[in-house]
């Protein structure tokens, strides 16, 4: 077999962020970018000689370049075998299950998830352990040493074979297997939900159903698993067929994002129910008729319900969730006499845990749910669930959300994000939060008191490692929350992440709009951290 080992140099830039490494197209087309970043995380790969790796993507612009690349680099590292799906696809909940499901060795997702995509948009790439997860921070770490460090990589001079024939080929001495990307994830599925239920109530003629792809990876998980196999009408599914460029849009699904589906949504005569997913698969937002679930909401319903639901009949061994997610899942955990784990922002924080069996669920407040099922989050997953519980409660999906607000109270929840704005502005106002975050505690803005104030750090109740510095929370003394941190999947600028939340117990106050109901949060979040003077920006880019 004809290894190539090229002489290269370090790029300085190629330190993975929340979820891989994410940059414009054009930075990874500069001459050994992505082989530098492949070398580099197989370098820091122990004993995968001979191993299987999964590879597949969102199908975004150079997703099938990229592919060919890693599969002949692939080859010359020593890997024994790889799954790929086939036209380089696979969404990212696939590629956790196909990992897990085939016992392989781990796997690499070309992604940027929502970003734009095509020649001037963005492109990512992650790699994920054997657990079916986003590698830790000790890999990753490893991964950006070795980019700092690398003077060769290694490559096979053999064409990559075509991405498009299901079966089995080989490259050198390696194996390649191109895959349905659909068929593994579609039998998971299955088995977790009640196809059956869900089945009859779309054929019922009394609830209807849209989902929106967004031009993305999940338009041909929706077809197999909505269309084929429940039932649903070919015109329920939107923007089903992925583009390179997905359609030019932001794959991104919130109400600002997804306006086409919000739009349908909030007719008078809209569908029972609509969900989206964004570029890679991961995330979902869930709508009912004039209704938007909050993911916080979203993660403390299901927690709730999911008895009711085959997968998890068995009870919940315990709730994970983002430290900026709402508390919403805490009332359930509590109610139902479950551990409550609070970790950092990024999935790769829940694996331990899911592994470790302490929690079931885990969610966070950027429209990603998943469970024990795979090891990320999961956008068509959570569809699913919602479907289920539909089909359990005959409700309107506003009546479940109203219905669980009674009863456990409401946590008011909003995220203000101001994008692409100035890195050091930005930097400075984390900076001097961070200085005064010790003193806050007593200070008072008309009826809020600061009850206490600090920057998130996190110790991994299962490894014992620990994660600093991972956001300014404040909390006031009636419950009230703000969180402050700073994006780390953005490619352009910094984005200032503000996280608000408040908590009413009493029905009677719990039909106001969000942004009403946290007016007064919102404004002193403008004044505690300056938001104005260090962005320059008046007002926030995206409120979801
Ligand atoms: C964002 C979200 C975070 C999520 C991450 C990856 O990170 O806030 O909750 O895990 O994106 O999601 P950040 O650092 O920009 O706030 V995905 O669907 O983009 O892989
Ligand atoms: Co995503």
């Amino acid at each position: 077999m004809n290894i190539v080992e090229t002489a290269t140099r370090p790029w300085p830039d190629q330190r993975p962020g929340t979820s891989g490494l994410r940059k414009k197209v054009q930075v990874f087309q500069q001459p050994n970018y992505l082989e530098n970043f492949v070398q580099s995380i197989f370098d820091s790969l122990d004993d995968h000689q001979g191993k299987t790796l999964v590879v597949g993507g969102d199908g975004r612009f150079y997703n099938r370049h990229a592919t060919g690349i890693i599969l002949r680099m692939a080859a010359a590292n020593g890997f024994g075998k790889v799954l790929v799906g086939q036209g380089g696809l696979l969404s990212t909940p696939a590629v956790s299950c196909v990992i897990r499901k085939h016992k392989t060795f781990g796997g690499i997702i070309l992604s940027a998830s929502h970003n734009p995509a095509g020649e001037d948009g963005d492109f990512g790439i992650k790699y994920n352990v054997g657990n079916g997860g986003p590698a830790p921070e000790s890999v990753t770490d490893s991964i950006y040493a070795n980019s700092r460090r690398i003077e060769r990589y290694r490559i096979v001079e053999l064409d990559a074979p075509d991405l498009d024939r299901i079966g089995e080929t080989m490259l050198g001495s390696m194996q390649v297997e191109i895959i349905d990307p659909v068929s593994d994830y579609t039998e998971l599925m299955q088995h977790l939900f009640d196809f059956d239920r869900i089945r009859s109530m779309l054929n019922s003629g009394l609830f209807t159903l849209r989902f929106d792809a967004m031009h993305a990876i999940t338009g041909p998980y929706a077809r197999e698993i909505l269309e084929h196999r429940l039932g649903a009408g070919a015109d329920d599914l939107i923007n089903a067929t992925p583009l390179e460029d997905f359609g030019g849009g932001h794959p991104d699904p919130n109400l600002v994002y997804a306006k086409q589906l919000v739009d349908i949504m909030f007719a008078a005569d809209g569908p029972s129910f609509g969900a989206a997913s964004d570029g890679d698969g991961d995330r979902n937002m869930i709508l009912g008729r004039r209704c938007f679930v909050t993911p916080s909401d979203s993660l403390a319903i299901l927690a709730a319900n999911a008895h009711l639901v085959p997968g998890y009949r068995q009870g919940l061994a315990g709730i994970a969730r983002s430290m900026p997610t709402s508390q919403a899942a805490d009332r359930v955990a509590e109610r139902l006499g479950i551990e409550l784990y609070e970790t950092p922002t990024g999935w790769k924080f829940f694996g331990n845990l899911l592994d470790a069996g302490k929690a079931t669920l885990c969610g966070e407040e950027s429209f990603g749910t998943g469970s024990d099922h795979v090891r990320e989050k999961d956008g068509l997953w959570a569809v699913l669930f919602w479907l289920n519980l539909l089909a359990i409660h005959k409700e309107p999906v506003a009546d479940i959300v109203t219905g669980h607000w009674r009863s456990y109270g409401r946590n008011y929840y909003s995220r203000h994000d101001y994008e692409g704005v100035n890195a050091d502005g930005a930097g400075e106002l984390m900076e001097i939060l961070r200085k005064q975050s010790g003193n806050l505690k007593g200070k008072r803005f008309g009826d809020y008191e600061i009850d206490f104030s600090d920057d998130f750090a996190y110790t991994d109740p299962i490894d014992d490692s620990v994660s600093e510095r991972q956001g300014i929370r404040i909390g006031f003394t009636d419950g009230s929350r703000m969180v402050f941190r700073l994006s780390g999947t953005g490619t352009e600028g910094a984005t200032l992440r503000v996280y608000l939340e408040r908590y009413e117990p009493d029905p009677a106050k719990q039909s106001a709009d969000a942004q009403d109901a946290l007016s007064d949060l919102i404004r002193i979040a403008g004044e505690v951290a300056a938001i104005r003077h260090h962005t320059g920006r008046e007002a926030p880019t995206v409120i979801t």
